[in-house]
């Protein structure tokens, strides 16, 4: 899907376990200027509900799994992450619900500025308007 896509993280593996790095630009397409993770999601809650104007996002599952259901205004899909060598970047204008949460799931999301919420369109009605003159 156009600005979205999977991104197959490096892991390290021992016999001590895993280890994954991700380094901006390196392993995912930008600078990382903020960390943040989603806790503690009871099954039937489903966040998101916005598009991005300039944010770029990768999700990444770290425990459990998490379905994201991604938008614009030709195309829908639902993408399922339960696995935490695999990241889902996410550009400006794709609407996002992020549902189904499994119980002890860890989304940690990196992010490409600092928070702004004058970045988030959260009106579904205005973020086809604008998006449409893009797709
Ligand atoms: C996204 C999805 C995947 C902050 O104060 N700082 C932050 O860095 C963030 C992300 C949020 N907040 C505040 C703003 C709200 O008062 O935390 C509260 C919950 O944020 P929101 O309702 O936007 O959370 P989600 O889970 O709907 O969306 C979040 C991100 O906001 C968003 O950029 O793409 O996760």
């Amino acid at each position: 899907m156009y600005n979205c896509s999977i991104i197959k993280l490096r892991q390290i593996s021992d016999r001590y376990g895993y280890l994954t790095p991700i380094e901006g630009n390196v392993d995912i397409p930008f600078e990382i200027k903020r960390v943040y993770y989603i806790t503690k999601v009871e099954k039937d809650i489903t966040r998101g509900y916005h598009s991005h104007k300039k944010l770029h996002q990768v999700l990444i599952c770290l425990n459990g799994s998490v379905k994201v259901q991604l938008k614009n205004p030709y195309y829908e899909e639902v993408i399922e992450l339960n696995d935490s060598s695999v990241g889902l970047y996410i550009g400006p204008y794709i609407w996002r619900e992020m549902f189904d949460f499994s119980e002890g799931s860890v989304l940690m999301v990196l992010a490409s500025e600092p928070y702004d919420e004058s970045d988030y369109i959260r009106n579904y009605d205005f973020y086809l308007e604008e998006a449409k003159k893009l797709f």
